[in-house]
């Protein structure tokens, strides 16, 4: 039985995967008069910020300077933090209650392991800080995903194995991620790259602690 759960956030607790992509194609709209295709927005998912925006550079077919680069990272934030005013409890994703609260019930330990730097704060507003034994910092581990690191990181934070933990992620980026940690993945969502993952399932209102347990491997 695992003893920890290692959780994706954007697209997993909280429905604020597509507000991230929505600020990248106002950004790329003002900037570059130019739209995003919606293709685009999985090569976004699970990946930091500032690896999100060398992609969309490289769609795009532009190079900018530093100083330039730096100034957009900081516009795409602001923009993502002003949809973010009114997020609140009812923004968790559906069953993401129900699941922590039979998770905390067999006393399995929580991790936050999401590549926002946003994390933190998202989690107050979504009332679930307390929940949460360690909040793994992504801006102290060397590689974001797809590398495993940040997963390994929130393990041991929980002073555990990631061996003895499931990791649950709705990016490709992060299913590899997890899986080259040594933790047992679960993806949430339809996209063909999820099934990568240990186990697939549809959206987290599948999550449930009885069907994980049959599937984890020790
Ligand atoms: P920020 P996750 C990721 O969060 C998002 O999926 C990704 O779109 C975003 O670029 C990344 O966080 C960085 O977020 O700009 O808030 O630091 O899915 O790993 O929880
Ligand atoms: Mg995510």
């Amino acid at each position: 039985m695992f003893k920890g759960v290692l959780f994706d956030l954007d697209g997993v607790i909280a429905d604020t995967s597509t507000l991230h992509f929505d600020a990248w194609k106002k950004l790329v709209n003002n900037y570059f008069s130019a739209k995003l295709p919606d293709s685009l927005e999985e090569k976004t998912k699970g990946v930091s910020r500032g690896d999100s925006l060398k992609v969309i550079l490289n769609y795009l077919d532009v190079s900018v300077s530093d100083t330039m680069f730096q100034r957009l990272l900081v516009e795409k934030n602001q923009t993502y933090l002003a949809s973010l005013e009114n997020l609140s409890i009812k923004d968790r994703l559906p069953g993401i209650t129900e699941f922590i609260t039979e998770l905390k019930q067999h006393e399995i330990k929580l991790a936050l392991a999401s590549a926002s730097l946003n994390g933190p704060a998202i989690l107050d507003k979504l009332e679930l800080r307390d929940a949460f034994e360690a909040i793994a910092d992504p801006s102290k581990v060397p590689y974001g995903k797809p590398a495993p690191d940040i997963f390994i990181a929130a393990a041991k934070a929980l002073e555990l194995n990631p061996r003895d933990c499931v990791g649950i992620e709705d990016s490709s980026a992060g299913i590899t991620a997890i899986n080259h940690s040594g933790a047992y993945s679960v993806a949430v969502g339809t996209h063909p790259e999820l099934k990568a993952a240990n186990m697939l399932l549809a959206s987290t209102a599948e999550l449930n602690l009885d069907t994980i347990r049959q599937a984890y491997p020790h």
